[in-house]
């Protein structure tokens, strides 16, 4: 068993990662104080915590200098203990030493959740006990300890920021955009972090890079062992490449298999892409790809994400909620073959609507912007489409309804996060499908 006996162990940030990592280092004998600075009837789950576990709640941060190890949580900024820690291990890294199983991790601006648990599905029905953690919202550790033949990890670049030796067999970047600058300071910067998920690998691990993103394709240089090219846009020399309906796969040896996509349940142009990261991940560990593939008409979308949540008067509804940056938001847009009612705007990661607003004005016929970005959102569109600016979600849904059409559809992409008038992009999200059924059962409901 892994372990930190004795060991002074600070665990910054008492959320889902937190929690689980303080649970996690003082059954492995270590000496831990667990320090959140919201106090302690905000954070749902404190009373779960063992009671060996020191708290330090409704307070500043403890030096993490006085601290062995320190354990920061994902949404924790590095400048608040990078300085003074004499050792940062976040959860991925501790559940990576815990773990004695392959790991694949998934990393990428978008599309990470969605890959991470078609893998997962893929590679069950392929035979394998795996079972899929991490920044999807089930903490990495608690996959250790389990039964597993594989694990399959999404991966934040705030959790690669605390990675140390981890060393992923399979790592698997699926697209590179602007995101988190608020946090990260600039692209390249973010870049970084992303690639740090490269950055231990061995001369016998794989990297499942996408060949169609330039930012993504140009990380093949760092790739110390086999770099494995998938790509939607065109054929490859050897990797995983979409042909029509399927998945050609093709090693160096020039051997091919192709696997039938026939009864995928996913949606849109980008879940293609997911879907042959995924498949190409699934080959490049071992598994048999005709049988985990049989998993694809079972797969369907998550929540939140191109989800259709109802239809009114030949309107049809779509809860993207999960589209939390431009390059999302943008294939969300693209994947949409109607005319198009576009709800946007949220919290700024100080990100640039530049391209978003081209191509919105291209394919939207209204805009409806609320959160702290719609005046940023409105600027960079211009007066090329119709813009409404409204104060809450329920208030576009609202505005949405008299303005679409039979045969439109209406949109939440936001393209920003949620925190600036919601928990998390959930709760943004079922407050948009709550107040879609509400119109629907609502009779007053306008339609021209
Ligand atoms: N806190 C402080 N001081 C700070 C910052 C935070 O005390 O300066 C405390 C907060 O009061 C709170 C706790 O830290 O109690 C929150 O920690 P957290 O924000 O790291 O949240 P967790 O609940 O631990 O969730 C984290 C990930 N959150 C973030 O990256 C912001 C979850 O990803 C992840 O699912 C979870 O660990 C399990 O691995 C969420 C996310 O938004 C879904 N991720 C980003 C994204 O996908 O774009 C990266
Ligand atoms: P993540 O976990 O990286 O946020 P999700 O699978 O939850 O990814 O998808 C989030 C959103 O990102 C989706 O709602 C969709 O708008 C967009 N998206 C998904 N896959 C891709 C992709 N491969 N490329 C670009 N955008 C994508």
């Amino acid at each position: 068993m892994f372990n930190l006996d004795g060991q002074k162990v600070l665990i910054l940030g008492l959320g889902m990662s937190g929690r689980s990592a303080a649970g996690f280092c003082e059954a492995r004998g270590a000496r831990v104080v667990a320090a959140d600075e919201r106090p302690g009837e905000d954070i749902p789950g404190i009373d779960e915590l063992d009671a060996g576990i020191e708290r330090r709640l409704d307070q500043t941060f403890p030096d993490p200098g006085a601290f062995d190890l320190v354990v920061p949580s994902p949404g924790v900024p590095p400048a608040r203990y990078k300085e003074r820690a004499h050792r940062i291990w976040g959860d991925v890294e501790l559940a990576w030493h815990a773990l004695s199983i392959p790991v694949i991790a998934v990393t990428g601006t978008n599309g990470k959740s969605t890959t991470t648990l078609l893998i997962e599905a893929l590679l069950r029905r392929a035979g394998y006990r795996a079972r899929a953690g991490g920044n999807i919202g089930e903490p990495v550790l608690s996959l250790v300890g389990e039964a597993l033949d594989v694990a399959v990890i999404e991966v934040s670049s705030f959790q690669l920021e605390t990675t140390d030796a981890f060393r992923p067999q399979i790592a698997v970047v699926l697209n590179i955009t602007p995101d988190h600058l608020d946090r990260h300071g600039s692209f390249e910067a973010y870049r970084s972090a992303k690639a740090r998920i490269l950055m231990n690998q061995q001369d016998d691990d794989i990297a499942v890079l996408n060949h169609d993103d330039p930012v993504v394709a140009a990380l093949a240089d760092r790739v110390r062992g086999r770099a494995i090219p998938f790509r939607t846009a065109g054929p490859l020399k050897s990797g995983g490449w979409l042909d029509l309906d399927s998945v050609v796969l093709r090693n160096d040896a020039g051997e091919t298999d192709r696997v039938s996509l026939d009864g995928l349940k996913l949606r849109g142009i980008h879940n293609l892409e997911n879907t042959v990261a995924a498949i190409t991940a699934v080959w490049a560990f071992g598994a048999d790809p005709q049988k985990a593939a049989r998993a694809l008409a079972d797969f369907d979308g998550l929540s939140h994400r191109m989800e259709r949540v109802g239809e009114t008067g030949g309107v049809t509804w779509i809860n993207d909620s999960k589209a939390t940056n431009p390059g999302a938001a943008m294939r969300s847009i693209e994947s949409i073959d109607a005319p198009l009612v576009w709800i946007a705007g949220g919290r700024d990661k100080d990100l640039d609507f530049g391209a978003l607003a081209d191509l919105a004005s291209r394919r939207v016929r209204a805009a409806i912007l609320l959160g702290e970005t719609r005046a940023k959102l409105a600027d960079a569109l211009g007066d090329r489409i119709a813009i409404e600016s409204v104060e809450s979600l329920d208030e576009a849904v609202r505005r949405a309804a008299t303005l679409a059409r039979s045969g439109d559809v209406v949109l939440l992409a936001p393209a920003c996060a949620s925190q600036d008038q919601f928990r998390d992009f959930e709760e943004r999200g079922d407050r948009f499908r709550a107040a879609v059924h509400a119109l629907a059962n609502h009779a007053g409901i306008r339609k021209s």
